[in-house]
């Protein structure tokens, strides 16, 4: 599906050519509208959302059936078992069910037409009875199966349903041996279901081919469309035979294809070596179809996605169609009603023929797609793949306008979770983002995998339980199916497949990268303010398995087909595990006090990272690279690189301060085994040593708060010191951070912030957080001392009240912790109530963008309209009050064009205005302003800087008096 540009000979058209692909397909729409299940409505139009699954909660079939429910006591498999089918089962079938049945412990098989002993279980197969009223019947593929009470029955609409009852029988065998009772009525909800081999790159091996069927029958998908996009026989070289050896490949991949009740497709894209006109090429065409059928395949389509309109490849055909995007619908559509009829004459039981059109992912009419439907034969089906190439989402309302566009059937050719234009990535998240009206709407439903097959599954099983089941399908607890199908009962390769696949699941279809770790890290980091606390313990712990577990996963993988194809990410993965636990450990070493761990750790975290920035493929993107980088920066905190003075260039390791400091301590980082001396200077003694380095790399002496000009290390090479950190006595020993300077208080009520104190010394900063708030205001903080750890800051809560009767103005809040202090402006605002008088309102503006954007639309109470103004950063917008107010707060919503800085001016008469308020450093969005200004009856917000190229746009403007 790559956009390969450069690849194609298609000259004209911008050459998108996507191997995007579908097969043919049977049945109608209207042949997979579900009948209703004993004693319920028809699922397709009333049924509930919800499957019915009464007392099966601990069954588990996928695809998800409509219809579940528990049958009481689990049923015991004799050692003579009693077969009793009729025609309907096929050989394969049968044999399933057998080799099911023995599995559970069945030893021998009553012969037919003998006395069935007594006791032996009877298991009978075989079609489902005609009853009087056709909206009972099961559909194409449906079937019913009923354990319990010493007799298993399935009976099914036809061979395909049959053959689906014993898929969901062997997901009732329990681990004891015993088949779990239930009764189960269930059907297709989507008639033709399966994946397309289609993507630009290495194809699948033929043996891997074999495997994807066998996936395929398990999970009860009946289409295989082969269209891999580097086959050159299906493509430039359509008119050759394949090779002896290929075909005799296709005729044993037919053959497993019938054995899971698959139908094979071939889609083949002659365009680019074709005369449309001519008849010998149609003849030719024909030809390879027949040979194709003869290996086995049923079902055929056409494709012309990358066919130029401006370029023929014969003089005829610009005589016989013309030239532009009509002509070619029409020489497309010459050449599929001709194969449509060829494959109705000559081949009667062959799916109906399908077309992927040069415009497959358009939105609408066009030239193309009207002369396309008018000219092709009512029984060909269009492909498409939603609007867009790979789209996020496809609804029932795209498919149905797509529908009629067309005037066909429309085959959804889904391009997930092929990811052959995505380098580095795969794509293990759920199907997702279908509306159920898609698979319903649908002659078919393709997804189209990836080059790698088995990874492939994943997603595939999900889009299976969709088309399957559309209504009750739920992607989270399908994704967790698909993940332990692969995953085949080993527990540690289930927990292994859970981390690739929740590393790998975002995609354009939505989905969240590593949503399993996201909360693992925030409680990580959550509880870090505490280190010693048992949360914080326990947390330490979950994370540290969970790297474990991507440390492992290469391992975990080893020995099945899985490992080779998706190695690069498995590897990768393991990489981010090696450098999680690493940066745990000097997290831990941090908090243990222990410098030399904690500086071994960081640079071994450092030294992965490196080798970690060389990759090649994406895993756990915008997850696990915060993570680190994040665990980085509380090393960097907390040895004090973050305040460390810069080196000099050369020679000798000192450092020199403008003028003698009082030192607290001297950390200084080298390779390990690095020895030295570590120096001060002082005016009255000169040079003196503090001490030795340490043979762990790291070196922390406390220097006693003498004051010194100098720093140095001596006896070592300079190029080994990697750091030379000073920490000063007369600095305060901690940090004070407010979330801003100034903050609005209603007088009369209660105002919430944070503050954030961190340690500046090299150990843990104590004390109280102190308060000195002026009267009328009182300022609450925890009593209790603080303890910060090192290199770890702490939110504290700080709740502010403005008792009622104080006058409104400026406050200034003294806080204080560790010897450092911070104002905290409390604006005290009185209290607004009342309705939006702005509602009310007459609007106007200095200027409105266009008449769609007038300036009413700010004050009209729908935000779903705003006012724009032209691009001038004086631009202002204004509302006349319906009587003078003492205006409080003017509540804002902007939009993306919104100013950097504005004014909010008042006036009594609409000729005298008065600033009420300046805003510097807006962001948009949602803005509150405060204020106490009597007797306003204009209002007017005035723009001085535009903070985009574009004017100011406002979705709303509200004004609120002040409250008595
Ligand atoms: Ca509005």
């Amino acid at each position: 599906m790559q956009l390969r540009g450069g690849r194609t000979a298609a000259a004209g058209r911008a050459a998108l050519a996507f191997a995007v692909l579908a097969g043919a397909f049977g049945a109608a729409p209207a042949a997979v509208a579900a009948p209703p299940a004993p004693g319920t409505t028809a699922p397709g139009t009333t049924a509930p959302t919800a499957p019915e699954t009464t007392g099966a909660a601990d069954l588990s079939v996928w695809p998800r059936p409509h219809s579940l429910r528990a049958n009481g006591a689990p049923v015991e498999v004799t050692d003579e078992v009693a077969l009793i089918a009729d025609a309907t089962a096929d050989a394969p079938t049968l044999d399933a069910l057998r080799a099911l049945l023995r599995e559970a412990g069945a030893r021998r098989f009553t012969a037919p037409g003998a006395q069935v002993p007594e006791g032996a279980l009877v298991v009978r197969v075989g079609a489902e009875r005609a009853s009087g009223d056709p909206r009972r019947a099961l559909p194409a593929g449906g079937y019913t199966l009923t354990t319990g009470a010493e007799a298993v029955t399935l009976t099914g609409a036809d061979g395909d349903g049959l053959f689906h009852a014993v898929q969901t029988l062997r997901q009732l065998l329990r681990p004891d041996g015993r088949l779990a009772a239930a009764v189960v009525r269930d059907w297709p909800g989507t008639a033709v279901r399966g994946i397309t081999e289609g993507f630009y790159g290495t194809p699948w091996t033929h043996e891997q081919r074999l495997a994807q069927l066998d996936f395929m029958g398990r999970t009860k998908q009946n289409r295989y469309l082969y269209a891999p996009g580097d086959d050159l026989h299906r493509q430039a070289r359509w008119r050759e035979p394949y090779p002896a050896e290929r075909r005799a490949e296709f005729r044993e991949l037919a053959e497993r294809a019938r054995h899971h009740h698959v139908t094979l497709g071939w889609a083949v894209a002659p365009g680019q070596a074709m005369c449309f006109a001519s008849d010998d090429d149609l003849r030719a065409l024909t030809r390879k179809l027949d040979a194709m059928w003869a290996l086995g395949f049923r079902a055929f389509q056409l494709q012309f996605q990358d066919v130029s309109y401006s370029e023929w490849h014969c003089g005829a055909d610009a005589d016989r169609f013309g030239s532009g995007p009509g002509a070619a619908a029409r020489a497309q559509a010459r050449v599929a009603n001709a194969v449509a009829r060829h494959l109705a004459g000559r081949h009667p039981g062959a799916a109906a023929l399908s077309l992927m059109p040069t415009e497959y992912y358009e939105d609408g009419s066009t030239a193309y797609r009207r002369a396309l439907s008018r000219a092709l034969d009512p029984g060909v089906e269009v492909a498409w793949t939603g609007v867009g190439v790979v789209p996020r989402t496809i609804t029932g309302g795209e498919l149905a306008e797509a529908r009629q566009v067309f005037g066909h059937p429309l085959v959804t050719m889904d391009n997930y979770p092929v990811n052959d234009y995505a380098p580095g990535r795969i794509f293990l998240g759920p199907y997702q983002g279908r509306e159920p009206a898609v698979a319903a709407g649908s002659a078919g439903l393709l997804a189209n995998a990836m080059e790698q097959p088995e990874a492939s599954r994943i997603p595939l099983f999900t889009a299976a339980d969709f088309a399957w089941n559309p209504r009750d399908y739920r992607p989270q607890e399908s994704w967790r199916a698909a993940i332990a199908d692969l995953a085949g009962g080993d527990a540690r390769r289930l927990e292994a497949l859970t981390a690739l696949a929740g590393n790998d699941a975002s995609s354009v279809l939505g989905g969240e990268e590593s949503a399993y770790l996201r909360p693992l890290l925030e409680e990580f980091w959550r509880t870090r303010a505490a280190p010693r606390s048992k949360d914080a313990a326990a947390a330490a712990q979950r994370l540290r398995a969970a790297f474990t577990v991507l440390r492992e996963l290469p391992g975990r993988l080893s020995g099945t087909p899985l490992a080779a194809e998706v190695a690069p990410w498995s590897e990768r993965l393991a990489r981010y595990g090696d450098a999680g636990t690493a940066a745990l450990d000097m997290l831990d070493a941090q908090h243990a006090g222990d410098a030399g761990a904690a500086w071994t750790a960081y640079r071994s975290l450092s030294g992965q990272r490196e080798r970690l920035a060389s990759a090649r493929v994406t895993v756990g993107k915008g997850v696990l690279d915060p993570f680190l980088s994040r665990a980085r920066k509380a090393y960097e905190s907390w040895a004090g690189l973050g305040h460390e003075p810069p080196a000099r260039p050369a020679g000798d390791r000192a450092l020199h301060l403008p003028r003698a400091r009082a030192l607290h301590a001297v950390t200084v980082l080298t390779d390990p085994g690095t020895r030295g001396t570590v120096e001060v200077r002082t005016a009255d003694r000169g040079w003196r040593g503090l001490g030795a380095l340490s043979a762990s790399g790291a070196t922390e002496l406390r220097a006693g708060g003498a004051p010194a000009d100098a720093v140095r290390v001596t006896g070592a090479d300079p190029a080994r010191v990697r750091h030379l950190v000073p920490w000063f006595a007369d600095a305060p020993a901690a940090s004070l951070e407010l979330p801003e300077e100034r903050t609005d208080a209603d007088i009369g009520a209660t105002t919430r912030l944070t503050v954030t104190l961190g340690s500046l010394r090299p150990e843990e900063a104590r004390g109280r957080l102190t308060v000195t708030a002026p009267g009328g205001v009182e300022v609450r903080v925890p009593k209790e001392a603080l303890a910060v750890p090192r290199g770890t800051p702490v939110e504290v809560p700080v709740e502010v009240t403005v008792e009622p009767g104080t006058p409104a103005g400026p406050y200034d809040v003294r806080l204080g912790f560790g010897g450092v202090t911070r104002t905290l402006t409390v604006h005290a605002v009185p209290r607004t109530g009342g309705p939006d008088l702005a509602r009310g309102g007459r609007a106007g503006s200095s200027a409105d963008e266009t008449p769609d954007f007038p300036a009413s639309a700010a004050n009209d109470g729908d935000p779903a309209t705003r006012w724009s103004s032209p691009v001038d950063d004086d631009a202002w917008w204004q509302v006349e009050l319906e009587r003078p107010v003492r205006l409080g707060k003017v509540a804002l919503h902007w939009q993306e064009a919104h100013p950097s800085a504005y004014r909010v001016e008042v006036s009594a008469d609409g000729r005298t205005w008065r600033t009420a308020a300046a805003v510097r450093d807006s962001e948009g969005g949602r803005e509150t302003v405060r204020m106490d200004e009597p007797d306003v009856r204009h209002l007017r917000v005035r723009g001085e800087k535009r903070a985009t190229r574009y004017g100011y746009s406002l979705w709303s403007v509200e004004a609120y008096a002040v409250a008595d």
